[in-house]
């Protein structure tokens, strides 16, 4: 009802971080880019197996003298994976404690960030190469105002340049390119890739290097599946560079979830070179990376702890667009006021000082647990928090209560203005 959409609201308001005046606005009118990393991890970032630097181009991205990047940002999904993650960085809201949201509240009402966008001239594309109706995207991203939706139907799917859910990271980004270009500036372009997930097969042509030796196949894949990936979105960069792209665009490249479930973190620990990986430990490998170019930026490796539904409001701000009066659950990774408490979608958390994994406390720097009496009560009003957020955000999404408010400025989006698919094939 509108009390609750008030509730929430109020709660938002109280959270709202302001924006940091160093960094508001510097990136206005600037194209927006995300490269969605397919299950990809923060471990993966500068490490080297076999002595051989796995993901160079990544790394080097990470490295930019005008990357922001963050190296304890958190994924936050749940059971709908990829879905999950999609939500989280375009609504700032979090996904079910169980399904997908994408799937079961496709019809709601969202104040997305491409519609936000929108209303400041951005045109707006998403790039997959899947099928349209996967995750339900094609009824979801009328919701969220995506303009363009260049699915499978716009892709050369031969045989050669498809494996496991769809097409192939390379290819992909080739045949996006001349898509790309139909676009007005500014433009808010997403590439969700796809090669590097579970259980990572890949050819013998298209693994350049050996993989892991684990014993565990699908670990063991992956670091080869993680360098064609890497290999794809080097010849992408070059592209941006030498279209100019690069220069006048907001590159965030995130990694959308983990890519080795629990049951598997023993062989992942092996590579790692941790042979007893705690709770806590699984806890922190839940890290994905969030690095976001902005021309003529001074960059910079930020530790601030952070999560997915961190991204919008940060990058919101960075464009000069205020997120004071939207409805969104996260909070600008660089403002002053930042609120480094992650909750993740069971009701764990990690922060800068203390994670909370399993009914247990633990200390964030040593990973010891701690006894009731260490336990403070700022701990328990982060513990309170969490609990708060994450049962405001279900009720958004389950009450669909952005029906009841819109932000000023704001026109709700209209399903019946987006058609989706090429039936020119
Ligand atoms: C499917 C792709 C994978 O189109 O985005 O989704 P996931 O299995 O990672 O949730
Ligand atoms: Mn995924």
């Amino acid at each position: 009802s509108g009390t609750d959409t008030q509730q929430a609201l109020d709660f938002t308001k109280k959270n709202y971080a302001v924006p940091n005046e160093k960094y508001f606005g510097i990136a206005k009118n600037k194209n927006v880019i995300y490269i969605h990393l397919e299950s990809f991890q923060q471990y993966l970032v500068n490490f080297k197996l076999n002595g051989e630097e796995v993901t160079p181009n990544i790394n080097k991205f990470f490295k930019d003298k005008e990357t922001i990047a963050f190296d304890n940002y958190f994924h936050q999904v749940g059971q709908g994976k990829t879905s999950d993650a999609e939500m989280m960085l375009e609504n700032s809201l979090y996904g079910l404690a169980s399904g997908s949201a994408f799937t079961s509240k496709g019809d709601n009402v969202y104040q997305s960030q491409p519609a936000i966008l929108g209303h400041h001239g951005y045109d707006s594309a998403v790039f997959h190469g899947n099928t349209r109706s996967f995750w339900n995207r094609d009824a979801v991203y009328k919701e969220f105002g995506i303009k363009n939706f260049f699915d499978s139907s716009y892709y050369d799917m031969n045989e050669n340049d498809t494996l496991n859910y769809g097409l192939k990271d390379k290819p992909f980004f080739t045949e996006s390119i001349p898509m790309l270009e139909t676009l007005k500036q500014p433009f808010y372009a997403k590439f969700i890739t796809l090669s590097n997930h579970f259980p990572y097969p890949i050819s013998a042509e298209d693994a350049t290097i050996d993989g892991a030796n684990s014993g565990d196949s699908t670990v063991d894949g992956s670091f080869q599946t993680a360098r064609y990936l890497d290999e794809a979105l080097g010849q992408f960069m070059t592209y941006l560079k030498k279209s100019g792209l690069y220069d006048n665009s907001v590159i965030v490249m995130y990694g959308d979830h983990y890519g080795t479930s629990d049951n598997r973190s023993d062989a992942l620990g092996k590579v790692l070179g941790d042979d007893d990986v705690t709770d806590f430990d699984v806890a922190q490998l839940q890290r994905v990376p969030l690095m976001i170019h902005v021309p003529g930026v001074d960059g910079f490796v930020d530790h601030s702890y952070g999560g997915q539904v961190d991204t919008l409001p940060t990058v919101l701000h960075l464009l000069g667009i205020d997120s004071k009066d939207y409805l969104q659950f996260g909070t600008d990774l660089l403002s002053t006021t930042h609120n480094q408490t992650i909750p993740f979608r069971n009701g764990n958390f990690v922060s800068n000082t203390v994670s909370y994994i399993g009914g247990k406390y633990y200390d964030q720097k040593t990973g010891t647990v701690l006894t009731d009496e260490q336990v403070t009560d700022e701990m328990k009003e982060q513990h309170n928090y969490v609990n708060n957020v994450l049962g405001f955000s279900d009720k958004v999404l389950q009450q669909d209560l952005l029906r009841f408010y819109t932000p000023e400025g704001f026109t709700p989006t209209k399903r019946s203005d987006y058609t989706y698919g090429n039936n020119s094939t």
